[in-house]
């Protein structure tokens, strides 16, 4: 069967700090992502860019910068997931800052469920996006999709899913880590999240590492992967508002992504914190659709 991907853009950058990731779906689309996909044999469609508010750029509210911005955002996030999965495509996110991800994989969580999949997410990023507002250093939501997922994070970004938590700690996998704060070593350590972080990449390997998070992944598993480009090194990818040196090289990172289509099981992408502002000739969106055809299997030898 054509498998059709959908993209959906959601063009703002309000549970950020540093303004321009509300540009990242145009930046993915004049990089050629429709033709790329199309080329790997995916149908696409192109939904456009959703709407919401613009970006009040407030100083945080009890720990929660733009917490009602976020929640529409989110909402319209969800919706728009939800309709994609129910029309049997695969929803592409396009960002937008890292928040989103609360609302598609919300989405995404509630179809596994009544559809009796197994979700699996992995995490490609420099940060664990784990604080909450009580922990947060900055009060930019960007920081705390995967608190809100697992039912930790406020109320109004919580329970979307049908269910308390979206996800619980064993179904997500997170690569490439080199950026926590104190608050979330402890949380990381206390819900027992599985972080490979980049000190675990230089000493198992890309290809070992991805072995150990994907082993459990199966036909039933509903595979969902939430690409924060800030996962790449900032010398390859300059286009991001919170870059942290020492991410895996070009190489490790399309090995990574290879490894994902082989397992022959994703089913949804978000795609964020491109932030064209920062980006030097569009470079940053360049290379993620470069990843995003090997995620949707383009490799060297064509199988
Ligand atoms: N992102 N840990 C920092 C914070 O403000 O909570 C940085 C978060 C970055 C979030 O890149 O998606
Ligand atoms: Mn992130
Ligand atoms: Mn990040
Ligand atoms: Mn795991």
């Amino acid at each position: 069967m054509l498998k059709t991907v959908n993209l959906i853009g959601a063009p703002t950058d309000v549970g950020a700090s540093t303004r321009g990731a509300g540009m990242g779906p145009d930046a993915l689309r004049v990089a050629g992502l429709v033709d790329v996909l199309r080329a790997n044999g995916l149908d696409v469609v192109d939904s456009g860019n959703l709407a919401g508010p613009p970006n009040p750029w407030d100083t945080p509210q009890g720990g929660l910068r733009h917490l009602d911005e976020v929640v529409a955002w989110n909402r319209s996030v969800f919706a728009a997931v939800a309709e994609t999965l129910a029309q049997q495509r695969i929803p592409l996110l396009m960002g937008g800052d890292h928040c989103l991800a609360i609302g598609s994989i919300s989405a995404i969580a509630r179809h596994c469920r009544q559809h009796g999949k197994l979700l699996r997410v992995i995490w490609l990023d420099a940060h664990s996006d784990v604080n909450t507002a009580a922990s947060s250093p900055s009060g930019n939501i960007h920081g705390m999709p995967v608190a809100s997922l697992l039912g930790l994070g406020p109320p109004q970004l919580t329970g979307w899913s049908g269910s308390p938590a979206a996800l619980s700690a064993a179904d997500i996998d997170f690569i490439g880590i080199r950026s926590v704060d104190a608050e979330e070593k402890q949380a990381i350590r206390q819900l027992g999240l599985q972080v490979f972080d980049m000190r675990h990449i230089d000493e198992h390997g890309m290809r070992n590492t991805m072995t150990e998070a994907l082993q459990d992944v199966d036909e039933n598993t509903h595979l969902h992967v939430s690409f924060d480009l800030d996962c790449l090194d900032p010398l390859d990818a300059p286009g991001v508002g919170t870059g942290v040196r020492g991410g895996p090289t070009y190489r490790e990172m399309q090995l990574c992504m290879e490894m994902i289509a082989d397992t022959g099981q994703l089913a949804s992408l978000d795609v964020v914190e491109i932030n064209p502002a920062l980006d030097v000739r569009n470079r940053t969106a360049e290379l993620a659709v470069e990843f995003i055809a090997s995620l949707f299997g383009a490799s060297t030898l064509a199988r």
